[in-house]
Order: C-alpha cells, then sequence, then structure tokens
C-alpha cells in the first residue's frame, strides 16, 4: 500500500541549506493525472546539476521549495486513470531522467530534440506552459521515497543492471554518451576530457573508450588520476599541477592536438584552453554548465575551423542505448553507496570536488 507521507530531501528556499524531511506528502493514485506515473524509488544518483539547482546557480530559478534529484531508478506503482498507451505497466523497473516530460508532438519532439525545448522550459516560468518538465527542477525529483513521473518519459532498466549501478546512467550516463556522438571523433582519435574524474566524467572515459578513441583525461588528484587510468585514459594531465597545459594535451595528441574535447567540468576555466589544444577542424562539445560566458579565442576558432557544440542530455533513444551499452558490461558506474540522509555532506564534497566517480543514495 502507498503511504502518505514519505521521507524527502527538501530544499525549502534556493540558495540555502537541505532539510531531510519525514513527512513530506506522497501523491495519491487517484490523484494522478493521465499520463502521470508514481514511481517506488530505490536509488538515486547525486548530479553536479542538483547541487547548481540548490545553490540557484542557473539563470533560470528551480522551484521553491524543491526536491531535486533525476537519476533515480525505482518500481512503477501507480498509473494515473484514462492514460492511453503506456509502454510501462505496474511493477516495472523504470528509470527517472533530467527530462521528465515533454510533449512528443512540437518541431524539437517530432526530431527526437525533445530536450532541447528550450522555450517551453524558458516560458514555464513566465507563463505556466506545461509542456516540457525538468525533474528535480520544475517539477518534484528523486531525493525522496517516490516521485510522480510520466509514462512516455520512464525508461525501462535492463534486468541485468541492479538499480543502485543503473541510476547515474540515467543523466551522467546518457549526457556524455550523447555528448561522444556530438563530437564526431572516430575510432582512433584524441579526445579530452576535463572534468575526466567527475560523475559524468568517468563515464565519458568508459564509452570513449569502447568507442576506440584515445582518451586524454584533465582533472586533479590522485584518485581521479588512479580512477582514470584504470577505466581506460591513455594520458592524464592535472589541471592544478600542470605548468602548460596546452602543450602536455598537444604532446599527448601526437604532437598536433584533439580531434575533440568534451568539457564536463562544472567550472569556466576547463573551456578557456580548448580552442588552443584542438587540432585543425577539431570540436568543442561544450557539456559542464557554469553560469559563464564561454572563452574561447576568436582568431584561432576562425584559423582552425574549430567546430563548439552545446550538448544537453539525450533523448529517449540515446537513454536506451546508454543503458543497453552498461548492461553489456562495456560501462560501470563507479559509486560510493550512501544513504539520502547523507545529501548534505555529499553537497560538501562535490563543492570542494573530491569526490571521484558518482555518489548513489539508497532511499528506501
Ligand atoms: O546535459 C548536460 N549538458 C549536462 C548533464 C548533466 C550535468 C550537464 N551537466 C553539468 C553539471 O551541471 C555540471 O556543471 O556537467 C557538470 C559536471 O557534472 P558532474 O560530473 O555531476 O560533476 P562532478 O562530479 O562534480 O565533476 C566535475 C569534475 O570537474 C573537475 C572537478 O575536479 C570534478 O572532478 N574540474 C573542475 I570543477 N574544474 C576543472 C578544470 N578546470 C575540472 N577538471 C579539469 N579542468
Ligand atoms: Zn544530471
Amino acid at each position: 500500500s502507498i503511504p502518505n507521507v514519505q521521507t524527502a530531501a527538501v530544499v525549502p528556499k534556493v540558495g540555502g541549506d537541505i532539510e531531510i524531511r519525514k513527512q513530506y506528502p506522497v501523491k495519491s493514485p487517484k490523484e494522478l493525472k493521465p499520463g502521470e506515473c508514481l514511481v517506488k524509488l530505490s536509488h538515486t544518483g547525486v548530479c553536479h546539476t542538483d547541487l547548481h539547482a540548490k545553490k540557484g546557480d542557473w539563470p533560470i530559478p528551480p522551484i521553491n521549495p524543491l526536491v531535486g534529484g533525476h537519476e533515480g531508478v525505482g518500481e512503477v506503482v501507480a498509473i494515473g486513470e484514462n492514460t492511453a498507451n503506456s509502454p510501462v505497466k505496474l511493477g516495472d523497473r523504470v528509470g527517472i531522467k533530467w527530462l521528465a516530460n515533454s510533449c512528443l508532438d512540437c518541431e524539437f519532439c517530432r526530431q527526437g530534440a525533445e530536450p532541447s525545448k528550450l522555450t517551453p522550459i524558458v516560458l514555464s516560468h513566465l507563463f505556466d506552459c506545461v509542456n516540457a518538465q525538468l525533474s528535480g527542477y520544475t517539477v518534484d525529483g528523486t531525493f525522496a521515497q517516490y516521485a510522480v513521473s510520466f509514462v512516455h518519459h520512464v525508461t525501462p532498466i535492463p534486468a541485468n543492471l541492479d538499480s543502485a549501478g543503473a541510476a547515474s546512467i540515467l543523466c551522467a550516463g546518457v549526457t556524455v554518451y550523447k555528448a561522444l556522438k556530438n563530437s564526431e571523433a572516430r575510432v582512433g582519435n584524441y579526445v579530452v576530457i576535463p572534468g575526466a574524474g567527475g560523475g559524468l566524467g568517468h563515464l565519458a572515459v568508459q564509452y570513449a573508450h569502447a568507442m576506440g578513441l584515445r582518451v586524454i583525461a584533465i582533472d586533479t588528484g590522485a584518485d581521479k588520476e588512479k580512477l582514470v587510468k584504470k577505466l581506460g585514459a591513455e594520458s592524464w594531465i592535472d589541471f592544478k599541477t600542470t605548468k602548460d597545459l596546452v602543450g602536455d594535451v598537444i604532446a599527448a595528441s601526437g604532437g598536433v592536438g584533439a580531434h575533440a574535447s568534451i568539457v564536463v567540468a562544472a567550472h569556466p576555466s576547463a573551456y578557456e584552453q580548448a580552442v588552443d589544444y584542438l587540432r585543425p577542424t577539431g570540436v568543442l562539445v561544450v557539456v559542464g554548465l557554469p553560469n559563464a560566458p564561454l572563452g574561447a579565442n576568436v582568431f584561432w576558432t576562425v584559423f582552425k575551423s574549430i567546430k563548439i557544440v552545446g550538448s544537453y542530455v539525450g533523448n529517449r533513444q540515446d537513454a536506451i542505448e546508454a543503458l543497453d551499452i552498461a548492461s553489456a558490461g562495456k560501462v560501470k558506474v563507479e559509486y560510493a553507496l550512501k544513504d539520502l540522509s547523507d545529501l548534505k555532506e555529499v553537497y560538501e564534497g562535490l563543492e570542494k570536488g573530491i569526490v571521484p566517480g558518482r555518489v548513489v543514495l539508497s532511499v528506501h
């Protein structure tokens, strides 16, 4: 039976601290709208995006109060009455992603670019349009025992993946998988990953390695160095101790520069040298989300014919593919398992940049 209240991590006011509340309401199955489902969560990853949301880092504000989280895995325990053509049924194990819901009928959704429906997301704050919703940002997310989600957007979890191990594929995994597709890098190419030791980064190293790319990992500290080397990085550069980051990347990429850089660091400094270390015709993929101008020299961007591409999570099919690759054993989330009540300390670790890989929270 479904309780009326649950434990949830709540940000009462953006910019303030989180509170663990034991009496947070659960939406009753009778109140679910057509297309909505209730998911009883067992695990959720913690993404740096959740920290940006809590701090109010971005130009679009999240809801207030906020339950963050968008890498959730759990079981469908209720489906809204009059839901037509649901691809999932009661008892299915599903994942909740950053894009909670979208209309599926507009120009962008028809092209499989549903996460990029930026206009409705912005408009939803100005005009109350409900077309696109973001888990843990415009609707309550997965830092709770139950989450309301949407039958057309939850993602089935492959049977052989355990829930804790699958959680972070739903944001970190699919995001870097899509970013690597957008990089146009091919087997044998050099790809730089600034932020390689973090949540997105350690998965980017693995997807890149599985694609036959030669990975140049940039991050800091012995723990992250050990992790990325274990996961297939060919070269390692510590951005805090190197005296010549551009020179180091060029030396590590055959003396010519790298074919692509997937920047997954949460700090603008990681973007500043990318155009300088890319080879002519190289691709800079913009993924990490500091709210800051993109630093790149215009002259060299033109003279080297550099492409700069923004890459935003992935669509429903990208998520299925990213999970399938994990299910085949080619990619594995390296995580520390903690409890929902540890979220405050997890945020402190992310803020300091001392978390190698991911933290996954148990919420049941
Ligand atoms: O769809 C998207 N584009 C998307 C999806 C999910 C997350 C974007 N993001 C964004 C997050 O909002 C965040 O801004 O990607 C960024 C990274 O998220 P994360 O992987 O969850 O964060 P993390 O685990 O803290 O890892 C960040 C790593 O960057 C390193 C840190 O040491 C850490 O390991 N780093 C930093 I901060 N500055 C660096 C620099 N100058 C750096 N590494 C190299 N060079
Ligand atoms: Zn995320």
